[in-house]
């Protein structure tokens, strides 16, 4: 139900109000997770071995548990799951926001979150029918759309890839190129058994050869961008194997097929790799190579997000002098509610709304439910505050505009900039 009536101005006092009822009435777009179809079949995670087996909660267990990181890979995954529970949820307690966002999940499907065993939590996942429960998931989430991460030069999702399952409209590809762009040496050779004229210097036929590899993944699986992460150390031009597939393969190829390119930037892989994918961390990054891929770029669109905390405001000035530049989300370490609270805050202050706040990174079907959650509380008050300073400055504010720029972010930027119009989920308030 609308409570606020549409061209009115709101009271300064009811402006909380408004701005939360139409956070929550709004479905969003997820535009960043690694999450799969149905039709991915065993790549599509669910369900609390997989919640417990995250990543960023074993990077927590691991401070916490004299387990040694070898012992514990050797564990069934069932086996680690209970290792975690047993120490994150049971012998300490949850306060971290990964720990919380399990605690919270449990409560938002009406589960014990106390519980000591975890055999009453299976029971629960192995009922659902994955159907019923994926809409229910997607409901809770207030999330009407995902955007995957798809590579097709990961063994297993090549397969799942070539196996066409039964498509779902709310999983959109994207065509991630992490493996082409940082680790050419080692991925060549896979593109060159697929009968791509490729070499390991890219030099020769190489670029146009990557070009029509990218097009024809493009042509299969439609992705809504191509997407890279980067390390810290990433540099722009360069004299490197990346900066020649970049400039001659990727942005054209983005540029023909009309696609964003996606950029994450500042990862350090691998610092501690007997974590896993636990073991990255982040590094403060060079933006000149951000300046200068706007700037050589002008007919593509960039959408950037960085990692390093220190790296947040000098996007913001970039993003004010390239209007073919647009920040999104607070990516992994920085998704944690004191840093999107900031960054938020310097971004409608510095961008308006030209800016996408969040994407949640989720690998877990249920994640969803509590990152977009947490994002909903974080992001509440700021905008609520935003509009307070706005009517104390002498304008009035009414529930159609909130609605209107509550859309723009975390729907209508990401369709602009993708040209695409997604399914829009009604919301309701019933379970
Ligand atoms: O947030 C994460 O789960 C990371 O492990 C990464 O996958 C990162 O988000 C990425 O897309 O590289
Ligand atoms: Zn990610």
């Amino acid at each position: 139900m609308n409570t606020y009536p549409d061209g009115r101005p709101i009271s300064r006092d009811n402006i909380d109000n408004v701005v939360a009822e139409v956070l929550n009435a709004t479905s969003f777009i997820d535009i960043h997770t690694h999450l799969f179809a149905p039709s991915f079949g065993n790549l599509a995670l669910w369900g609390i071995d997989d919640l417990l087996t995250y990543h960023y909660l074993e990077a927590e267990f691991f401070r916490n548990s004299p387990m040694r990181p070898d012992d514990y890979w050797t564990l069934p995954k069932w086996q680690r799951a209970e290792a975690v529970w047993q120490t994150l949820f049971v012998e300490n307690s949850p306060v971290s926001e990964a720990t919380r966002g399990v605690v919270f999940v449990l409560h938002a499907l009406g589960l014990d979150s106390a519980t000591t065993s975890l055999t009453p939590l299976r029971e629960f996942f192995r009922e659902q029918n994955l159907a019923d429960y994926l809409a229910r998931i997607f409901r809770l989430s207030g999330v009407s759309d995902v955007v995957m991460t798809n590579d097709p030069l990961d063994p297993e999702e090549e397969t799942a890839l070539n196996k066409a399952g039964q498509p779902d409209e709310r999983f959109h590809a994207a065509l991630r190129l992490d493996r082409i762009l940082n680790e050419w040496n080692s991925h060549h050779s896979r593109l060159a058994a697929h009968g791509y004229r490729v070499d390991p210097d890219a030099g020769g036929t190489t670029v146009s050869e990557v070009r029509r590899f990218l097009s024809s993944w493009a042509a299969r699986i439609h992705p809504v961008y191509m997407a890279v992460s980067l390390p810290d150390t990433f540099s722009f031009p360069a004299d490197d194997v990346r900066t020649r597939l970049l400039t001659h393969a990727v942005l054209p190829a983005c540029h023909e097929l009309q696609l964003p390119l996606v950029l994450m930037i500042g990862v350090r892989r691998q610092v501690n790799p007997a974590l896993r994918l636990a073991g990255d961390a982040l590094g403060r990054a060079d933006m000149h190579a951000v300046r200068a891929l706007c700037d050589q770029f002008p007919d593509n669109r960039l959408m950037v997000s960085v990692l390093s905390r220190e790296n947040q405001h000098e996007l913001c000035v970039y993003a004010r002098k390239f209007g073919n530049l647009l920040p999104f989300g607070c990516w992994w370490f920085l998704s944690n509610p004191s840093i999107v609270e900031e960054v938020t805050r310097e971004r409608l202050e510095m961008l308006g709304t030209t800016f996408i706040p969040q994407h949640s990174d989720a690998r877990v079907l249920e994640q969803l439910i509590y990152k977009w959650r947490n994002t909903r509380r974080t992001i509440a008050p700021i905008l609520a505050q935003t509009y307070k300073l706005l009517i104390e400055d002498g304008r009035p504010v009414s529930a159609e505009q909130v609605r209107r720029d509550i859309h723009r972010l975390f729907r209508g930027n990401f369709e602009q900039w993708t040209n695409r119009m997604m399914h829009h989920a009604k919301l309701s308030s019933t379970d």
